[in-house]
């Protein structure tokens, strides 16, 4: 028998690879169809993306960025917003931002095109920048950036110790005139023990935390709590005023000593010793204490206190101790009472009060204070908030006792 030869042998037998080479164009043809119609940043560098997006728009947000989340723990912080436009030759054109299309959060009629927008509630939010003509028409829209804002749950719960000393708070502010309209009064507790000054938070868990810092001087450079925020804890006895303060902060800078510290990160605590007598009084008088307080460089310059009104020089055998943070410091200290001259601690007095931080980051003077009180003005007596000294009762001995292990 003969076998029937195949004279000439298929032309894919002969080249095998030929259908693999096909395939593999065929497939990249599809994966560049793929890629424009939906491009995700697997397929090419985000930053690439950016820049040729860029350049599509006259007017372009550069920040907030598309699909950004803000978590924010307080009301006062804010979006940072940057808007470049090019080729804005006609001086009567303005600028207006919008958010979620309608409601106008900004105008400009000059650059730079930056502003911090506090958007003051959680959700997703739109926004747009338009330039427009004399006549409000809009002659370049921007691109669209989408964002969303979301709040922790502020957790100042305000430590209720019995309603014994509830109704001592009460009654302490029933009897006497006091600024309502610069913040809710903070609470100081008697402490039977006194802290120990070391730099350290640990035995202030028993005393009252406030948090809810306000960005006061210079406030339109607050936009968020890595860049300046607090908590602080102060208690008394008849020896002396003590606090403890960790502050957040981004950048720590402090290289200033004696009247100078405000320059620098510091923390100033202002009291008014005769609030009620000096209610009407907006100046400071003699019975005003402004104590300034440097946490020191933590490389040669100690913590260090200093009285710039009404004397000027150290608060006399004030302890401090302080603690370098990677993302701030605390600061801790005892105050002898007779640095306030003619005043002497009575359970349930009710002083003018605020303490303030101030952030100094890359600049050479202060950028930004957040204090206690809704405002502060160095000199002016009449934006302080109330603080209130109240004798609960020996506190850290009760709170030892009735609650021996909080941690599993
Ligand atoms: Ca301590
Ligand atoms: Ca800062
Ligand atoms: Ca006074
Ligand atoms: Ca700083």
């Amino acid at each position: 028998m003969k076998k029937k030869y195949i004279k000439y042998t298929n032309f894919l037998d002969r080249f095998p690879f030929i259908p693999i080479i096909i395939i593999l164009i065929l497939s990249l043809i599809l994966l560049f169809a793929f890629k424009n119609k939906f491009p995700f940043n697997f397929f090419s560098a985000t930053q690439q993306q950016e820049v040729e997006s860029e350049s599509e728009y006259t007017v372009f947000i550069t920040s907030p960025s598309n699909n950004e989340i803000f978590s924010f723990i307080n009301k006062n912080e804010t979006i940072p917003v940057e808007i470049k436009a090019k080729e804005v030759e006609n001086l009567n054109y303005k600028l207006v931002v919008l958010v979620n299309e309608t409601e106008e959060i900004k105008t400009f009629s000059t650059p730079p095109y930056e502003f911090n927008w506090n958007p003051n509630e959680a959700g997703e939010y739109e926004i747009t920048a338009n330039l427009l003509d004399e006549d409000d028409n809009v002659i370049s829209a921007s691109n669209k950036v989408t964002f969303l804002v979301e709040y922790e749950e502020e957790t100042d719960e305000s430590t209720v110790i019995s309603m014994d000393v509830e109704e001592k708070k009460i009654n302490a502010l029933s009897n006497v005139q006091y600024r309502t309209q610069n913040g809710e009064p903070l609470f100081s507790y008697k402490c039977y023990v006194p802290p120990s000054i070391d730099g350290s938070m640990s035995e202030w868990e028993f005393f009252e935390k406030f948090s809810s810092f306000n960005p006061t001087i210079k406030k339109e450079n607050y936009s968020s709590h890595t860049d300046v925020s607090g908590i602080f804890y102060s208690c008394w006895d008849d020896n002396n005023f003590y606090f403890a303060i960790q502050v957040i902060d981004d950048v720590f800078n402090q290289s200033f000593t004696g009247n100078q510290i405000n320059k620098g990160d510091s923390i100033t605590l202002v009291f008014d010793t005769e609030l009620e007598e000096d209610i009407q009084i907006p100046f400071r008088n003699s019975d005003d204490f402004q104590i300034d307080f440097s946490p020191g460089t933590f490389s040669g310059i100690y913590a260090e206190s200093f009285i710039s009104w009404p004397t000027g020089g150290p608060a006399k055998d004030a302890v401090m101790a302080s603690t370098r943070l990677s993302n701030g410091y605390i600061l801790e200290a005892s105050i002898p009472w007779y640095n306030f001259v003619n005043y002497s601690p009575q359970d349930e007095d009710v002083l003018g009060f605020t303490v303030s931080i101030f952030d100094t980051d890359n600049l050479e003077s202060t950028e930004l204070v957040i204090s206690s009180s809704t405002k502060f003005e160095i000199n002016n007596i009449s934006t302080l908030g109330t603080l209130v000294l109240i004798d609960a009762g020996d506190i850290q001995q009760e709170e030892e006792t009735t609650e021996p292990s909080e941690e599993e």
